[in-house]
């Protein structure tokens, strides 16, 4: 490629020339993307004699993401492929070009950013790559996210190269399985897989001279004398079955037998989930600092995690009561929720609790406050060892997963698998380095305010040490053909000053798959589903969108006759409430069409205490003011329960009114699906998740939170083809439910992750997924450079 663009640049010298000239007489030392393309397009208008779009300059530009400029230098980081980077120097006066490494492009980067930095010829590099470069890596971009075919595909093949091994590792699996001190699947009678064979056939013999409904007491002693114990199937008919699957696995091994067979092994009882920041609780909780989606997901997740567990023990004749502990932080401080409860049952489950866990000091003494999500980086290493002691206190025995949620439960389920061996799996929710644009670069400057620098350190670690990561979309792991993946930003980046990382995540490793989550499917659900309506609550609606009585407003809505718009965050900068306001107010024919109807955290600055959301909360009211709003806006600073945001996304559909999510950037977006699953049409940022979830113009619509007056108008449209058209509407809305039900849904997603559990947890035991040296090398990153880190907070 090199050789075609220096080529180019010769052919075409004034051109090419001309065109760096304008990148560096704007003046920035560093350039998006979208910086690239506007200067790319303007040049394109100014030449239309010259085809630029296909020559080596424009695949160049079409590729590349961002540029540092230090004149006469460009240095560019070209994304040649979803997940591949180069980097190309330009020498703008001799137009020569070269390929660079990512080492010499962060470095760049580093100088640019802080001119008055001395040099450091001996900065710190973190390569994650030479530890598993014998390790099976995905092949094409469109597999990203699908690892656990992969990887058992892979790995199986290489295992059922040699039977003896592949026979042997069947046996020793079978027989490490134990449901609270009972043995299970096999007991010590079979010595060689051999024997495993023969007991198989005999017991198909002895188990078709039986009724296919009979149990375990009719035929568990006989089994148990071939070897065999508890586990395969609930009646004879699933034992035969689960017997047959073991056969054809011995006799003609392949990956998909491997995984049927594995998904019948009872050995998931009991999980423990990681969510230490925030309020965690079932009521009272939305809203407040650091509290939002993560926990709505969690609690849904352990409902539908808890059944499939349930469903597949029962099937395989276990009767064992699963147990899942959400273990999350002990606030004694916490006003009108119950995060100050040591222990509470999960509400909708038979046997899932929230365990919560105290943070201590140095001096041993518990925090009594709330503490920002950016700030709790000290307080983890000791919650880890709490979190251990008590966990086993309450199971008895080790669980048999760790799920961690976001940057700090990642980091705690590191510890605590770690310790106890236990698979890991993650989930990242949200990573913050893709939500603030040079979180990275300038991390010196936001130190004191965010601690990006632990936050950063500690996703790198606990992304390497998990033995799987789920996520909700694609676009989380690799972003698409134009934007970089929340995971992808993790490859290459600098903290300068402190690190540089030349490979930190692969987007291609195995360990990443998709599993979305989905909407409780029994509190969002269509508008037109009248008879499961919760009309009971629409008196209070009314007075919430329209009474003046109603405590925590702002706004009196004038003209009632007129749609909704809806949106319903918590007040942080990146959601962008303020910047759907000011559309508004900045459109006066959007006004003219609807009202905007918002519901954010407080109306009152005094009553947050998070800096941040008194920001928002000031900027809202100064808005609200700047546009004389207060007849076309209502603003709500309340927390609906959950059937009542189920029925205010149903009441606004009702009225032909729409969702808009303004954020300028969501990870993924649950608010997102519950409007979609209520067939209220929905408006949400093409930046994060919702750019996925949404097909534009079929289940909804993409907007861009950078281009106010474009996303304003395109609301506008739609109401003004839906005042002449109602199909138009109605269209997007049944469009809307349609890829909700198809896509977003959480039976799937339980099933799906208790597959991969097994899946991972067979290859972990088997090979250990080959991570040992990644292991000793991050545990060094841990005490060398985090656990420093995190002593500079306090
Ligand atoms: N939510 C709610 N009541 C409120 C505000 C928010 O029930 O007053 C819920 C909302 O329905 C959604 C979640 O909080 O389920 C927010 O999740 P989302 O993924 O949209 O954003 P996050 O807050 O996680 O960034
Ligand atoms: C955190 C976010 O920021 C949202 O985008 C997600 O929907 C939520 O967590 C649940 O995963």
């Amino acid at each position: 490629m090199i050789h075609s663009i220096q080529e180019y640049f010769q052919s075409k010298r004034s051109i090419v020339y001309m065109f760096f000239r304008n990148l560096i007489a704007l003046d920035r030392p560093f350039l998006l993307r979208s910086d690239l393309c506007d200067e790319f397009d303007s040049l394109i208008e100014s030449t239309p004699d010259e085809p630029l779009k296909h020559t080596p300059l424009g695949n160049l530009i079409s590729r590349v993401q961002e540029a540092v400029v230090k004149a006469p230098r460009i240095d560019f980081a070209f994304r040649s492929r979803i997940g591949k980077w180069e980097y190309i120097r330009i020498h703008v006066e001799e137009m020569h070009c070269e390929m660079i490494n990512a080492s010499a492009f962060l470095q760049s980067k580093e100088r640019v950013s802080n001119p008055d930095q001395k040099e450091d010829d001996w900065v710190l590099e973190i390569d994650l790559s030479p530890f598993n470069r014998e390790f099976p890596k995905l092949q094409e971009p469109r597999s990203i996210g699908r690892g656990v075919e992969f990887l058992n595909r892979n790995l199986s093949s290489k295992l059922f190269n040699d039977p003896l091994k592949h026979g042997d590792l069947l046996l020793k699996f079978l027989q490490v399985h134990q449901c609270m001190g009972q043995q299970l699947m096999l007991n010590d009678r079979l010595h060689s897989i051999g024997q495993l064979q023969d007991a198989v056939n005999h017991a198909q013999d002895l188990l078709s001279q039986h009724p296919n409904d009979a149990e375990w007491d009719a035929v568990g002693h006989s089994l148990q004398e071939l070897g065999f114990e508890m586990g395969w199937g609930r009646t004879v008919q699933r034992m035969m079955e689960t017997f047959a699957l073991l056969s054809d696995l011995l006799e003609a091994p392949d990956h998909e037998r491997l995984s049927a067979f594995l998904g019948r092994i009872p050995m998931i009882f009991n999980v423990v989930i990681l969510s230490p920041h925030g309020y965690f609780g079932q009521s009272n909780v939305l809203g407040k600092p650091d509290t939002g989606g993560q926990v709505i997901y969690i609690l849904d997740q352990v409902k539908a995690l808890e059944r499939e567990m349930r469903n597949r023990l029962e099937e395989q004749g276990i009767n064992f009561e699963p147990r899942i502990l959400v273990v999350t932080r002990l606030i004694p401080d916490a006003g009108e929720t119950s995060c100050d409860q040591p222990l509470e049952p999960i509400v909708g489950t038979q046997n899932a609790s929230i365990v919560r866990i105290p943070f201590r000091n140095a001096q041993e003494d518990v925090i009594p406050h709330w503490i920002s999500r950016f700030e709790i980086w000290p307080y983890l290493e000791r919650f880890a060892k709490d979190t251990e002691r008590e966990v086993l206190a309450i199971l008895g025995v080790r669980p048999d997963l760790i799920i961690g949620n976001y940057s700090d439960g990642n980091l705690v389920a590191s510890l605590l698998s770690e310790q106890l061996k236990v698979t890991q799996c993650n989930i990242a929710h949200a990573l913050e380095k893709t939500k603030y644009l040079y979180s990275d670069l300038y991390w010196q400057t936001n130190e004191g305010q965010y601690h990006f620098s632990s936050q950063f350190t500690a996703d790198l670690i606990a992304m390497n040490t998990a033995d799987f990561i789920i996520t909700s979309t694609y676009q989380e792991i690799a972003g698409n053909a134009e934007s970089v993946g929340q995971y992808e930003s993790y490859s290459t980046f600098t903290l300068p000053g402190l690190y540089r990382v030349i490979n930190g995540i692969n987007v291609y490793d195995p360990k990443f798959n998709i599993v979305s989550p989905g909407a409780d499917s029994d509190v969002f659900f269509p508008y037109s589903d009248e008879s499961r309506r919760l009309k009971e609550l629409h008196p209070e609606i009314e007075r919430m969108v329209y009474g003046e009585e109603f405590p925590g407003h702002r706004g009196e809505l004038t003209e009632r006759d007129k749609p909704i718009i809806f949106s319903m965050a918590r007040m942080d900068r990146i959601k962008n409430l303020t910047g759907l306001a000011q559309w508004f107010g900045e459109s006066e024919s959007l006004r003219e069409r609807a009202n905007l109807v918002i519901v954010g955290g407080n109306i009152d600055p005094n009553q947050s205490s998070d800096h941040e959301e008194r920001e928002q909360i000031e900027y809202m009211h100064s808005l609200i003011d700047q546009y004389q709003l207060d007849s076309n806006i209502r603003w709500l600073g309340a927390r609906l329960d959950k059937n009542m945001s189920g029925e205010i996304y149903r009441y606004i559909a009702d009225n032909g009114g729409v969702f808009v999510q303004p954020a300028l950037f969501e990870a993924f977006g649950l608010t997102v699906i519950e409007a979609m699953s209520s067939g209220l049409p929905t408006f949400a940022t093409l930046y994060g998740g919702p750019q996925e979830i949404i097909v534009d113009g079929e289940s909804g619509f993409h907007i861009d939170p950078n281009h106010g007056a474009e996303s304003a108008n395109k609301i506008e449209s739609f109401f003004e083809r839906s005042k002449n058209d109602p199909s138009v509407w109605a269209k997007i809305s049944k469009g809307a439910i349609k890829r909700v039900e198809e896509r977003y849904n959480w039976p799937l997603y339980a099933e799906r992750l208790m597959t991969l559990s097994r899946v991972y947890g067979f290859w972990k035991h088997a090979t250990n997924l080959e991570r040992e040296e990644t292991q000793r090398y991050l545990q060094m990153f841990y005490g060398l450079m985090l656990k420093k880190r995190n002593e500079s907070i306090q």
